[in-house]
């Protein structure tokens, strides 16, 4: 068997944070690192994702080209993945032309086996630019707080969600002109009728637990068919000439990169055709890393374009999405600057790269959202990395330095049994994609050791005796060398393997009860592996990349209202009792609300956030008291309230347990 492991390739349009390390690279690098351990052949993809609305928006937010905003994060991002240790044997980019080759082939490829068909959308102009206008490129007054620069999807002031025809004054963000209403003609993929496929597909496959039950919502919901192009100047071109100025939806070939950056790694190993290796082979499971934003376009999307292209593709064999990283209590977010970057962490504790690798592992998001303190960072670090397992591991070396440095070891039945039945359930659970779990192995295996080693105190023994209980210890300690390895790399594993003189081992031979050395040779005096984090080093940690909000999106005197103002708004809990998508409007859902006094119709802007059904019975919070508005010839009453993802998703707000419908919120 061999592995192709893949993690969701960044935008080009920020730097990396700790949330996405924990979320996809790390977890992708323990597992890689272990199967190589193990002796498999494990490929480690990933790349710079360098197209789409986000980074055409940043682009235009700092006046400046596409192509200079991914010049500029392209090389952070693999640099900053790197100096973690994150072990990628390719880092690519999608505005390389060989993707844009694979992109265009695999739209040419549906189109000519009739998985795509045109569709005339409705979408806005700018006249003067020439040029149609995602949502967001449209701005004008808030309908609801007059809010001067709220965008066409969604108002930054009072988060009403909005659609560009309910903007007052709408203009263009690219030249000030009056937005215009055109029909536009858009590929779309025939989800619809590749559901069957995908169903099969999903069904013969296990999910992690907070993986399937998303899935399921999704073919629940029925899939329709979606959009693969869009009008945007900036992406991999339709290749149809009556398409011209429009590009392929970046969701539909970001995917694709993984497949481009293979054929990019193969051909620089010389060898262009072992690609087909990875992704054409029965004998590759391919697995896929990412964040739990991205679960259906890897799961049902991705699986689809692969199985409609009908080239012999594999499909993916498992997608271990995690959850998200939280800091201090509060969702990560970059364009809100309340966010770790790994690169300034990098700039404040360049030799703290195992400890950050050690912490996030402690506290990956693998079923459930975690939070990310500093308090926390620095316990972990203490109690646990130190205090359980390199203060085990320095106690015995530096005893044994003092005792002359080098001992044939000593069997130890008890010993040589616990470290082959810990590897054993650290790769055990690291197959299960448990990483916090195989990391709680690893320290359960220390804290025994380090028992023993109380209950035998080497230190109060003469010489000789000391020497022969120590010996005891000679082959936990070299197995160290290689546990420590998948979670430990950039400084800890190989500084402890070069003290004793020790190769990496393979996996197969830690699992065994057979002593891996004959003798223990130190080879200098043993200095300290991790050291305690001083409370004046987790003060600067905290002051450096603890950020306070950026003057951007703090509350300035100028936006406060009085508590009077504030008490006009009337907050309702609701149940949602019908929903259903709006005709030619595909944003729009129709909901139907129950209250403390009956119904009420409610239009929202979140078709693309929500299947219809998925709603039907859910709670939300209810702006009670918005004056009526007619959107696409129907009256809505108020608006229900989302929160708004790191991405770009919403996110419905409810309360923490039903409650009856029309329960006011305080
Ligand atoms: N570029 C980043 C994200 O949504 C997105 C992943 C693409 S993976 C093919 O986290
Ligand atoms: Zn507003």
């Amino acid at each position: 068997m061999r592995y192709l492991v893949t993690a969701a390739l960044p935008y080009a349009n920020g730097p990396l944070h700790i949330g996405h390390i924990a979320g996809a690279y790390l977890p992708a690098d323990i597992f890689v690192r272990y199967l190589r351990l193990k002796g498999e052949e494990a490929l480690y993809i990933c790349g710079s994702d360098e197209h789409g609305v986000a980074i055409t928006l940043r682009a235009l937010q700092e006046g400046t080209s596409p192509q200079a905003i991914i010049d500029k994060y392209h090389p952070l991002l693999e640099r900053s993945l790197r100096s973690l240790g994150i072990s990628v044997d390719y880092y690519g980019r999608t505005s390389d032309p060989l993707h844009h080759q694979v992109g265009q082939h695999f739209f040419q490829r549906l189109l000519a086996k009739g998985w795509l068909e045109k569709r005339a959308v409705e979408q806005f102009w700018d006249p003067q630019a020439q040029a149609f206008l995602p949502d967001r490129y449209i701005v004008g007054t808030c309908p609801h707080c007059s809010y001067e620069e709220a965008y066409g999807d969604q108002c930054e002031r009072c988060g009403a969600l909005l659609s560009p025809t309910d903007l007052i004054a709408p203009r263009s963000r690219l030249t000030g002109a009056a937005p215009e209403k055109r029909l536009s003609e858009q590929y779309y993929l025939r989800l619809d009728a590749l559901q069957p496929q995908i169903e099969e597909y999903i069904h013969r496959q296990e999910w992690k637990s907070n993986v399937g039950p998303v899935i399921e919502n999704w073919l629940r919901a029925g899939l329709a068919p979606r959009a693969v192009t869009r009008d945007l100047n900036w992406g991999i071109p339709v290749p149809l000439p009556e398409m011209q100025g429009k590009v392929l939806y970046v969701w539909f070939e970001a995917p694709l990169g993984y497949i481009s950056i293979t054929q990019k790694w193969a051909a620089a190993t010389g060898s262009p055709e072992r690609w087909m290796d990875f992704w054409k082979s029965p004998d590759t499971r391919i697995i896929h890393f990412i964040g739990k934003d991205n679960i259906v376009f890897h799961t049902i999307i991705f699986p689809a374009v692969l199985m409609a292209v009908d080239e012999g593709y594999t499909l993916p064999a498992a997608v271990p999405a995690n959850e998200f990283l939280n800091l201090e209590g509060r969702k990560i977010s970059t364009s809100r600057r309340w966010t770790v970057d790994i690169h300034e962490y990098l700039e404040v504790a360049p030799d703290r790269i195992d400890e950050l690798r050690f912490v996030l592992t402690a506290l990956m998001p693998q079923t459930k959202d975690r939070d990310f303190t500093w308090e926390e960072f620095a316990t972990r670090i203490n109690n646990e990395l130190v205090a359980t397992l390199t203060n085990l591991l320095h106690r015995i070396l530096t005893l044994l330095w003092r005792n002359g440095g080098r001992t044939p070891i000593q069997i130890d039945e008890e010993l040589l049994q616990a470290r082959a039945q810990a590897a054993a359930l650290i790769g055990e659970r690291i197959e299960k994609f448990d990483f916090s779990g195989a990391l709680e192995a690893l320290l359960h295996l220390a804290q025994l050791a380090n028992k023993t080693l109380t209950e035998r105190s080497p230190w109060h023994q003469a010489p000789e005796q000391a020497l022969r209980t120590l010996a005891a210890y000679g082959d936990l300690v070299a197995a160290m060398g290689t546990l420590l390895e998948p979670f430990l790399p950039v400084r800890v594993a190989p500084r402890l393997r070069e003290l004793l003189g020790c190769p990496l081992f393979s996996w197969e031979r830690l699992v065994q009860p057979a002593p891996l050395v004959e003798e223990i040779v130190l080879s200098s005096s043993p200095e300290p592996l991790v050291r305690k984090l001083t409370a004046e080093e987790l003060r600067l940690l905290r002051e450096k990349l603890l950020p306070s909000q950026s003057s951007g999106d703090s509350t300035s005197s100028a936006d406060y209202i009085s508590m009077q103002d504030f008490q006009k708004v009337q907050l309702r809990v609701v149940t949602i009792r019908s929903a259903e998508r709006v005709p030619k409007a595909d944003k729009l859902l129709k909901l139907v609300v129950e209250s403390h006094d009956g119904l009420h119709t409610v239009v929202s802007g979140v078709a693309q956030h929500y299947e219809p059904e998925a709603l039907i019975g859910q709670q939300a919070v209810w702006v009670a008291n918005l004056t009526p508005r007619t959107l696409r010839g129907i009256q809505s009453e108020g608006m229900l309230l989302f929160a708004e993802g790191e991405n770009g998703e919403l996110i419905r707000v409810l309360p923490e347990r039903p409650v009856s419908p029309g329960s006011l919120v305080r």
